[in-house]
């Protein structure tokens, strides 16, 4: 919420189950050397504690950027990040991905005592295998009316963000429109993620009031992730909200 105040955030995300922890500790290097504000760790696809512990040490020895749990299911935890976005798949029709998960795994990271950040997630068409592991209503590129309303439920539940996925590696993103509304309806901060993966599309997005941007598959793609990154968070960093 800090960074917030002086302008927009980049996140990366890496999904241990791609790259595995060494890899994982790499794309995070780099992607601190180009100035991302955050990492995220995880993804849709099932990771033990095991694996999520070994991907996190590997990045938090490499990178100084806060690294944030971004879980698929109640196993997906780590003990080594610095917070977890407690999230809920809002237009899942699965109970699991609205709060079973969470039910599962709210005793473990009470008691862990990191930073646990609540968050409703909607997933957008393609969707992608986030919308196929969580069973997702799809939400329609131009269904703006559906959008508007689950986010603004999900203030009104008293979510502290509201991310807008389109899946991660779509072929493209959300339209500028749909952000723009669902910015226009909410006062919490609104994430967007899913098929970024240029300068062009990130500033377009952020200009449309995102007000974080998260790219995960450009970076585990690139041959050389500084180069490949610096420009996109360089294009969100002076667009004001
Ligand atoms: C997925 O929104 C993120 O949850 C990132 O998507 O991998 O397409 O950048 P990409």
């Amino acid at each position: 919420m800090e960074k917030l105040e002086s302008g927009k955030i980049h996140m990366t995300l890496i999904d241990p189950e791609t790259s595995g922890p060494d890899g994982s500790g790499r794309i995070a290097e780099q992607a601190c050397e180009a100035g991302t504000d955050f990492i995220l760790v995880g993804g849709s696809t099932h990771l033990t504690v095991r694996e999520m512990d070994q991907a996190t040490m590997s990045i938090k020895g490499r990178c100084s950027a806060p690294v944030i749990i971004f879980p698929g299911s109640s196993s997906m935890f780590t003990k080594y990040a610095d917070a977890i976005f407690f999230m809920s798949l809002l237009n899942s029709r699965n109970l699991e991905f609205v709060v079973g998960h969470q039910k599962k795994a709210s005793t473990i990271v009470k008691a862990s005592g990191i930073e646990s950040i609540p968050m409703g997630y909607l997933i957008f068409e393609p969707g992608m295998t986030a919308g196929r592991v969580g069973d997702a209503m799809l939400i329609g590129k131009n269904d703006f009316k559906d959008a508007v309303e689950y986010a603004v439920a999900a203030e009104l539940l008293g979510m502290k963000l509201v991310y807008l996925e389109a899946g991660s590696g779509a072929p493209t993103p959300l339209s500028a429109e749909m952000v723009r509304k669902v910015k226009e309806s909410v006062d919490i901060p609104v994430i967007v993620g899913g098929g970024i993966r240029d300068e062009k599309t990130a500033s377009k997005i952020a200009e449309a009031g995102a007000d974080i941007i998260v790219t995960g598959t450009v970076a585990e793609r690139a041959e050389n992730v500084s180069k490949t990154l610096k420009p996109i968070i360089d294009s969100i960093r002076n667009i004001k909200s």
